[in-house]
C-alpha cells in the first residue's frame, strides 16, 4: 500500500452556516473559519473538508448551487476564500471542498437556459421528458418525498430531481455538461484546493428508461432508489472523471457513496483503480431510514465494520465517520446522553477513530454535541424534515408523533451553533443566530473542556495523538476479538509484532469476559475513559480501554 498524506491525516468536517459567525449577521461564514484554524490545528487536525459556500439560494442550506466560482453572499467573498486557503495551508493543514454534481439550483444559469426552449443548446444538460396522461413521466418519489419531477409550464415539459424540485438533476450522458463540470473543478483545483468530498455520488447514473418502479402498495410515488442509486454503469462516470480530472492532480477525494456495500468497496477505492482514494459509506448509519435514529447491536456494528476493513486491507482506504451534517449527533444516537454522556461519546470515538482509515469528525463531535430539542414545526430548518413532516401529517400522524420522530432522525440536530463557551448564543454569534443554540451549551462547550483534563474534548486529542504516534494504529491490520460478546466490540491492530487492542463497552451495563478469550495481563493500558483500571477482565458502562500488547 503507498503511503499518502491523507492515510495519516485527521480529517474535521465544517458546516459553515453553524460553525462561528464573525460579523454579527447570525450566520457562520468563511471568516470566522479562518478565525478558529488554531483551535483545529491545536486539536490536531491535519484536513478539514468545508460544506458548500458557494452561491445559492439555500433552499438546501448550499447544496443548491447558483454559481460554483461565485462565494455565498452571507459566507463572504472569494478573498475571504483565499484566506481561508492560504491561512490553512500556512498552519500544515490541508482543505477539501464539497462536489455538488448530480444537480444544481434551479436558478442555476445552465438550468436557466436548459428551461428557456425545448431547443435550447443546454437542453440535454438536465432531463426533461413529456408528461404521461396529464401526470408525471413516471411513478419515482424523490428522495426528499413527493414526485421527482417538476412540470414547467414554459416548455410544458417535466424536469427530473432526485432532491427537492429547486435541485434539478444534471443529465451525466451528456459530454459537454461533464467538460464544464471538468473545467470548474480544474478552476477550484488551480486555486490550490487539495481535493474534493464529492456529494451523491451515488445517484449520478439513472435507468436509462426512466421506467416506472414496482408498485405493490399503489402509492401516488414509489420508491425508486433501485432506479439511481449505485446504478450499474456509475463507475464509468467515475473513470470519466477521474480521467479527465482527478488523476492529474495530487489530491485527496471521497465520494458520498450511499448503496455501496463491502463487498464492492475494492471496485470503488482500490489503490489500483484510479478512481476515488475513500467513500462515505452508509451502512452503519442507514441515513433516511427510519432506523436512523435507533442504535445498532454491537453484533451489526461487528458484521459491517469487519467486512469493510477486511475488504480493504492491503487493497484500498476507509473513511472513519459516525456523524455529519445529515445524521443526528451520535451521542445521542449511539450512546446514552442521560446516565452516561461523557463515557458513551468518548467510548463511540474510540471505536470508530482507531479502525484502519482516516477517521473524520463531525463539527461539536469532539466535545460530544447532542441532539436538540423542537417544540413545533418552526423549530426545523430542513427542506427534507418539512416534506417528511407534511407527509407524515397527511398521513394523519399527531403533531406529537411527528416531532418526536423528527427529533431523533432529523438533520437539523446536526446543524445546531457549535458551542464555544457559555456566553450568550455560545460564544457562536454576537448577533441572532439563524438557528437556536442547544439549551445545554452551558454545560457542553468548547472553553469548559479545554479546561478539563477528562473532557470529551481532551479524549479526542488524545486519540489523535496515539493515533500520530503509533504506525500500527494507521497501517496495522484490523482483527476483530471476542466477535460473539454482546456488549464489547473489541478489535485489534497489527502491524510488524506491534499490537493494540482496543476495547469498548457499548452499553450501559458492565461487562466481562474470560481472561483466555483475550488476555491482557502483560499489556499496558495507553488511553481510558475511566480514571482506573478496577477489574481487568470486567468493563464499566460505556468504558474503553486501549492496550499496547507489544
Ligand atoms: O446527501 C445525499 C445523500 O445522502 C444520498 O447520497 C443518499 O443516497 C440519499 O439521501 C438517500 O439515502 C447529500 C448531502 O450530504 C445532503 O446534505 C444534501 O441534502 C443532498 O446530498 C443533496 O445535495
Ligand atoms: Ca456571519
Amino acid at each position: 500500500m503507498e503511503k499518502k498524506w491523507w492515510k495519516e491525516a485527521v480529517a474535521y468536517q465544517i458546516y459553515p452556516r453553524s460553525f462561528k459567525d464573525s460579523n454579527s449577521d447570525g450566520i457562520g461564514d468563511l471568516n470566522g473559519i479562518t478565525e478558529k484554524l488554531d483551535y483545529l490545528k491545536d486539536l490536531g487536525i491535519d484536513l478539514i473538508w468545508i460544506c458548500p459556500m458557494y452561491k445559492s439560494p439555500n433552499d438546501d442550506n448550499g447544496y443548491d448551487i447558483s454559481d460554483y466560482q461565485e462565494i455565498m453572499a452571507e459566507f463572504g467573498t472569494m478573498a475571504d476564500f483565499d484566506r481561508l486557503l492560504q491561512q490553512v495551508h500556512e498552519r500544515g493543514m490541508r482543505l477539501i471542498i464539497d462536489l455538488v454534481v448530480n444537480h444544481t439550483s434551479d436558478e442555476h444559469p445552465w438550468f436557466l437556459e436548459s428551461r428557456s426552449s425545448r431547443d435550447n443548446p443546454k437542453r440535454d444538460w438536465y432531463t426533461w421528458r413529456d408528461g404521461k396522461e396529464g401526470a408525471e413521466p413516471n411513478n419515482w418519489e424523490g428522495i426528499f418525498k413527493g414526485s421527482t419531477w417538476e412540470f414547467d409550464p414554459q416548455t410544458e415539459q417535466y424536469y427530473l430531481h432526485l432532491f427537492t424540485r429547486r435541485q434539478p438533476d444534471l443529465n451525466w450522458e451528456n459530454k459537454e455538461m461533464r467538460a464544464a463540470v471538468y473545467d470548474m473543478m480544474r478552476w477550484w483545483l488551480d486555486k490550490g484546493i487539495d481535493g474534493f468530498r464529492i456529494d451523491a455520488i451515488a445517484h449520478l447514473k439513472k435507468e436509462p428508461l426512466f421506467a416506472n418502479v414496482p408498485n405493490p402498495d399503489k402509492l401516488r410515488y414509489a420508491p425508486s432508489m433501485k432506479s439511481h442509486l449505485n446504478y450499474d454503469g456509475l463507475l464509468e462516470y467515475v473513470d470519466d472523471m477521474s480521467r479527465n480530472v482527478l488523476k492529474n492532480y495530487d489530491i485527496v477525494t471521497v465520494g458520498e457513496m450511499n448503496g455501496l456495500f463491502a463487498d464492492h468497496a475494492e471496485e470503488w477505492v482500490g489503490e489500483h483503480r484510479g478512481r476515488l482514494n475513500m467513500v462515505f459509506q452508509f451502512e452503519h448509519v442507514r441515513l433516511w431510514e427510519p432506523e436512523a435514529g435507533l442504535r445498532p447491536e454491537p453484533a451489526v456494528l461487528k458484521k459491517i465494520f469487519t467486512a469493510w476493513q477486511e475488504a480493504l486491507e492491503g487493497k484500498g482506504w476507509n473513511a472513519l465517520y459516525v456523524e455529519n451534517h445529515d445524521l443526528t449527533r451520535i451521542t445521542s444516537r449511539w450512546g446514552d446522553t442521560e446516565h452516561h454522556w461523557r463515557e458513551s461519546a468518548t467510548c463511540i470515538a474510540a471505536l470508530y477513530f482507531l479502525m484502519q482509515g482516516t477517521p473524520f469528525i463531525y463539527q461539536g463531535q469532539e466535545i460530544g454535541m447532542t441532539n436538540t430539542r423542537f417544540e413545533s414545526l418552526d423549530d426545523f430548518d430542513d427542506v427534507s424534515v418539512k416534506n417528511i413532516w407534511r407527509e407524515m401529517e397527511a398521513q394523519g400522524k399527531s403533531e406529537a408523533e411527528i416531532i418526536a420522530f423528527l427529533t431523533h432522525t432529523g438533520r437539523d440536530n446536526s446543524r445546531t451553533p457549535m458551542q464555544w463557551n457559555s456566553w450568550p448564543n455560545a460564544g457562536f454569534s454576537d448577533g441572532t443566530p439563524w438557528f437556536k443554540v442547544n439549551t445545554n451549551f452551558e454545560m457542553i462547550n468548547v472553553a469548559i473542556q479545554q479546561q478539563d483534563p477528562d473532557s470529551v474534548l481532551n479524549f479526542y486529542r488524545s486519540l489523535i495523538q496515539l493515533r500520530k504516534q503509533q504506525r500500527a494504529l494507521i497501517d496495522g491490520r484490523y482483527v476483530l476479538e471476542l466477535p460473539d460478546h454482546p456488549q464489547i466490540y473489541a478489535y485489534r491492530r497489527v502491524l510488524e509484532g506491534m499490537e493494540f487492542v482496543v476495547l469498548c463497552n457499548m452499553s450501559s451495563k458492565s461487562a466481562r469476559w474470560r481472561g483466555e478469550q483475550l488476555p491482557l495481563e502483560w499489556a499496558e493500558c495507553v488511553l481510558g475513559n475511566y480514571p482506573k483500571v478496577d477489574e481487568i477482565y470486567r468493563l464499566h458502562p460505556w468504558e474503553t480501554r486501549v492496550y499496547k500488547i507489544s
